[in-house]
């Protein structure tokens, strides 16, 4: 029988040097929107026309190459709804029988294309993922043996690999980490740049038409669909934000303001993960840019940490860990996710914007995910499956191997430790510091409880008081416990009223 491969392209391996491409550079390629990767947990619906968009566009880019590529749009095959099934359409209909893809980003479904093989009858090449800069085994390499598995040590590991802000042996300027750097609230009056909109062209015109009618119904709007859908308008979003953004990147990354969603942030992430756009090319043009004086280094080391460091040690550590990773459950959480993560309705300024942007935008930027909505997941006891799906769904970067570590592991600390060595719990305070949002809340932050107090502080000594056995013993929470043990028996009291009341009533 004649070989007659095909190539499977998932929809977030949007890449032409990608492994499977190059493995073969003449072999068909298939490309399916499903409903089973659509639906399996209700992402939101810019998210699906972010994917659905790209993968049209990536198809015409394809085909402009000369490849031929089979494109099922959704629902345009009766009855195919998963990968398998787009597969073994192909098979019959076409005669392909041998498979080549590269791996998938995702557990489930890696779990899913091991059985292709059997299921489908034909040979199925999973090829390594190209894209990342440490492979699976150098990152078991480097974890193995390790007590701790920590990402700053893992990054210096990259910065050396890969020379990047390097000084012969040394990190450039004599420091791996310009972190302390990074903390500026916005002064009063600062407007931030705007984002750069890439209006739908007639593709994407499409692809909202086909979100409405079949996901209408999911989390978010679409009217502020302002993604960039190939490789190059993804190129163009990166260079508007190195000339405007980068040089105060690095001094208000962990700035909240009201009624700005975006800052001086990237809003690279989604193109990077869709593979629009190459991770390390992305951390060299970065880096050029100090480099050519245009930018200090607080904000490039910042940045480049964040796709060199954090990007590759968390995407080590989902490989690793999983599947069990995603059971654990460090503080046995259990409460229900509020509705207000999905209708953006509460009375609390810092989590309505955040949840509003995230609904606006199929984005929120990274202190809004850690510091607003996922503190208060954190102090408010609330499920780690339900909170995973909610930031799974609702980010149009979020795909799990990304999404699980930070928020599993980062944010709620249901990992017991593994990505952290503590718990990013924080009372009002600090959204006062790096926001302006409390000064129109209708809570009070300087109140420690009672009805007009701000939320977080009674909740953040209520989350140290019940988790006392967990924590108390951690090295980094010594002074939150000795504070903790100096509080007036009124205060804990109060606190603990508070909490309780508050949280019976958190629906
Ligand atoms: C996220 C997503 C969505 C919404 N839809 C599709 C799709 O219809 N077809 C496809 O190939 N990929 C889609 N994706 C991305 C996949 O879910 C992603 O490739 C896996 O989760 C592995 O990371």
């Amino acid at each position: 029988m004649a070989d007659k491969p095909l190539i499977l392209i998932l929809g977030d391996q949007l890449t032409p040097t990608l492994a499977s491409l190059a493995a073969d550079k003449d072999a068909p390629v298939l490309m399916a929107e499903l409903a089973d990767e659509a639906s399996y947990v209700r992402h939101h619906q810019q998210k699906i026309a972010l994917v659905f968009s790209a993968m049209r566009h990536f198809a015409e880019h394809l085909r402009a190459q000369g490849r031929t590529v089979f494109f099922l749009s959704y629902g345009a095959e009766k009855k195919i709804n998963s990968f398998a099934d787009a597969i073994a359409l192909m098979v019959k209909r076409e005669g392909f029988n041998r498979l080549i893809v590269t791996e998938p980003g995702e557990w489930r479904l890696m779990q899913d294309m091991q059985n292709w093989s059997a299921k489908l009858g034909i040979e199925v090449a999973i090829l390594p993922d190209n894209r990342f800069i440490a492979d699976h085994a150098e990152f078991e390499r480097w974890a193995d043996g390790k007590k701790q598995l920590r990402m700053e040590f893992f990054y210096r590991e990259m910065r050396r690999k890969t020379g990047l802000l390097m000084d012969g042996d040394e990190p450039l300027g004599g420091q791996w980490n310009y972190d302390s750097e990074n903390r500026k609230k916005l002064p009063k009056g600062h407007m931030p740049p705007p984002r750069l909109h890439f209006p739908p062209d007639e593709i994407t015109q499409n692809v909202l038409q086909v979100v409405k009618t079949h996901f209408g119904n999911h989390v978010g709007t679409l009217d502020k669909f302002a993604w960039p859908v190939t490789a190059s308008q993804a190129q163009e979003q990166l260079a508007h934000w190195l000339d405007f953004c980068l040089p105060q990147f690095g001094d208000y990354q962990d700035a909240m303001k009201s009624g700005e969603a975006f800052l001086y942030h990237g809003l690279v992430g989604a193109s990077i993960n869709l593979g629009l756009l190459d991770p390390l090319s992305v951390c060299r043009q970065v880096e050029a840019r100090y480099h050519d004086g245009q930018a200090p280094l607080n904000a490039v080391e910042g940045f480049i940490r964040q796709i060199l460091g954090w990007r590759e040690f968390i995407r080590g550590l989902y490989w690793l860990k999983m599947p069990a990773y995603a059971d654990s459950n460090y503080f046995d959480h259990t409460r229900p996710l509020p509705d207000f993560y999905y209708s953006g309705e509460t009375d609390m300024v810092c989590l309505r914007e955040a949840i509003g942007a995230t609904r606006d935008y199929a984005y929120a930027h990274h202190i809004q995910r850690l510091m607003v909505t996922g503190n208060f997941a954190l102090l408010a006891g609330l499920a780690p499956s339900a909170v995973n799906q909610w930031y799974l769904e609702v980010y149009a970067d979020a795909f799990e191997w990304v999404q699980l570590p930070n928020t599993h592991g980062m944010a709620l600390f249901a990992d017991g430790g593994v990505v952290g060595s503590k718990p990013y719990a924080a009372s009002g305070a600090y959204i006062n510091r790096m926001s302006d949002h409390c000064a129109g809340c209708t809570y009070k932050v300087k109140e420690p409880y009672g009805d007009e107090a701000c939320p977080f502080n009674y909740l953040y000594w209520d989350f140290l008081i019940r988790h006392r056995d967990k924590l108390g013993g951690n090295p980094r929470m010594g002074m939150v416990y000795r504070n903790l043990d100096k509080m007036p028996d009124d205060k804990r009291d109060g606190v603990q009223a508070s909490a309780k009341k508050f949280l019976e009533q958190l629906r």
